[in-house]
């Protein structure tokens, strides 16, 4: 029997200049145990045999003396001469079955995977582990073969999690890039019902860290920790849910969650384009929360610890607005205040295109709200199953191509794939946390004939999430944002001095007000609208 290992915290060692600089690569191991690493690999890819072979034992008895494994990368002929727990081997390395024959049954074997192909060919040859990577790109590692992204990541453990007992079983964990800042994000997004990742491999995150101590404890710690965005309601285990029961709770919580923006005041940070500013600021206004137009990225960390929320949103972008976006959605998620992304026109323009992948690969988005061709987009670029197929079944059904059953599954599967909120505007609202998938309607024609109307909905959103964050419901609060939005613009229907878009501008944004007010309190006819 092999032993056991404990994954979660892996360290890969680094004895280049570049990582380690003038440091002891022996105390660097001694500190990050001490702060919690649970698995240790001594990689080397320079040193002669000799020099390999004593900084191991030194290793191996530091790591014993703390119960900790070592294994080596790459050479067997180390790890056989220390006798230590085992070896870590690339696709270029020794084969596994010959390292196996030469190391017997009960050593680890650990083996890289960058595709699904390697992945399921290390396990029929009796791997016990694989390293998946390269999640991000990273410096202490050029000519990985290809960069995975915590959507690639997800799709290898998805696909284990599908095949033989063995694939099913295997332990993993993933390497490239990692760090504090991406963590729990890579934890949270790679999750599948079945197969989680049983640790990270990390290197320069500890090797190079100022205090090799303080950063092991602090990793080890955002890894038992849920990542902040999670509301206390949110389960990541959907099974109770029941559709009848639900929704009732559901509409029963819009009134508080739109009188708790009304009390809290909260801050809707938004980064959008200059077409809608005014407008925006408007919305947040009316319904009683604090609006803030800052698209400089560098504010964003200070204004996080307002406990606000973030909308981004991707129209006229300007060639410094993705280093400011990133920024921002780097602060929100580190300070666990929700973010929304409207990625406006995103599948238009290559250069859209390439900055909604660099926002989706960067950070984590509480809710992804767009038009049915934004969330399509959305739902290609993240890779989800199926979009087009989804989309062919969908045109025999009506104008926009698509009917209501194949817009709530594409959003469905997307805010599954992503773990988050997902809402697809049109005349009817779809809204889904990957599990519940509702239809909202409400609004009103000249709702499309106005700018700034769909860009708002995110200003409400980002107030509403950063509001009813202590309530526990994301899902809740974006549902009764939707609602407020489509209520007050069906009354403005009822108003007599509406002629047209001009007309409806300032009325709308007068329902906006009284709407929130009178669904805080008594008024239910709204409760039809969502089905
Ligand atoms: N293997 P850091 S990436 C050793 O993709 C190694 O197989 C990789 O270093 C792979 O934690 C990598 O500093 C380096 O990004 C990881
Ligand atoms: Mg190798």
């Amino acid at each position: 029997m092999a032993l056991t290992v404990d994954y979660s915290l892996y360290l890969v060692t680094d004895s280049t200049a570049a990582i380690l600089g003038q440091r002891d690569l022996c105390h660097v191991v001694s500190e990050s145990i001490l702060g919690g690493v649970t698995l240790v690999q001594y990689r080397d890819k320079t040193a002669d045999s000799g020099a390999a072979i004593e900084t191991a034992k030194k290793l191996l008895s530091i790591c014993s003396g703390h119960g900790v494994p070592l294994l080596i990368n790459d050479r067997i002929d180390v790890a056989l001469a220390i006798d230590c727990a085992g070896v870590h081997i690339g696709q270029d390395d020794m084969d596994v079955t010959t390292a196996r024959r030469l190391l017997g049954p009960n050593k680890i074997i650990g083996v890289t995977a960058s595709s699904i192909e390697e992945a399921d060919k290390a396990v029929r040859d009796g791997a016990d582990y694989l390293g998946i990577g390269t999640v991000f790109a990273t410096p202490t590692k050029e000519n990985t073969k290809s960069i995975l992204g915590v959507h690639g990541l997800r799709d290898i453990l998805s696909h284990l999690s599908e095949q033989s007992k063995e694939h099913q079983d295997i332990k993993t964990v993933c390497i490239g890039g990692i760090n504090a800042s991406n963590l729990q994000r890579v934890l949270y997004q790679s999750h599948t019902p079945s197969k989680q990742l049983d640790g990270l491999a990390i290197v320069s995150a500890i090797v190079a860290a100022p205090d090799v101590q303080e950063s092991s404890k602090h990793l080890r710690q955002l890894i038992r920790e849920p990542p902040p965005w999670i509301l206390p309601a949110i389960s990541t285990d959907h099974s109770e849910w029941s559709k009848d029961t639900s929704i009732t709770a559901l509409l029963d919580s819009i009134p508080t969650a739109v009188q708790t923006v009304i009390e809290k005041k909260p801050i809707s940070h938004n980064m959008t384009n200059f077409v809608v500013q005014n407008f925006a600021a408007n919305v947040a206004l009316s319904i009683g929360a604090s609006p803030i137009m800052s698209t400089n990225g560098h504010e964003s960390p200070d204004l996080a610890a307002l406990r606000g929320g973030l909308v981004i949103n991707m129209g006229t972008a300007t060639p410094t607005s993705l280093e400011n976006w990133l920024l921002a959605v780097t602060a929100y998620n580190a300070a666990g205040q929700p973010v929304i992304l409207d990625p406006v026109g995103c599948g238009a323009t290559a250069p859209r295109r390439a900055t909604l992948r660099a926002l989706l690969a960067a950070g984590y988005y509480d809710v992804i709200k767009g038009n049915e061709s934004e969330i399509l987009t959305v739902a290609r670029v993240s890779g989800v199953a199926g979009v087009g197929a989804i989309q062919q079944r969908g045109v025999d059904s009506g104008n926009s191509g698509m009917g209501i059953e194949q817009k709530a599954e594409v959003v469905r599967r997307l805010a599954g794939r992503e773990r988050n909120v997902v809402v697809m505007t049109g005349v009817v609202d779809v809204v889904s946390d990957g599990v519940r998938s509702y239809a909202v309607s409400g609004g009103h024609e000249y709702l499309g004939m106005v700018t700034g109307t769909g860009c708002s909905l995110g200003t409400v959103l980002a107030a509403f999430l950063a509001a009813n964050k202590g309530r526990g419901d994301k899902f809740g609060a974006t549902v009764a944002g939707i609602v407020l939005f489509g209520v007050a613009a069906g009354r403005v229907g009822e108003t007599h001095h509406v002629h047209g878009p001009g007309t409806f501008v300032p009325a709308f944004l007068d329902q906006l007000y009284l709407a929130s007010k009178d669904i805080a309190g008594k008024d239910e006819t709204w409760k039809k609208l969502v089905e």
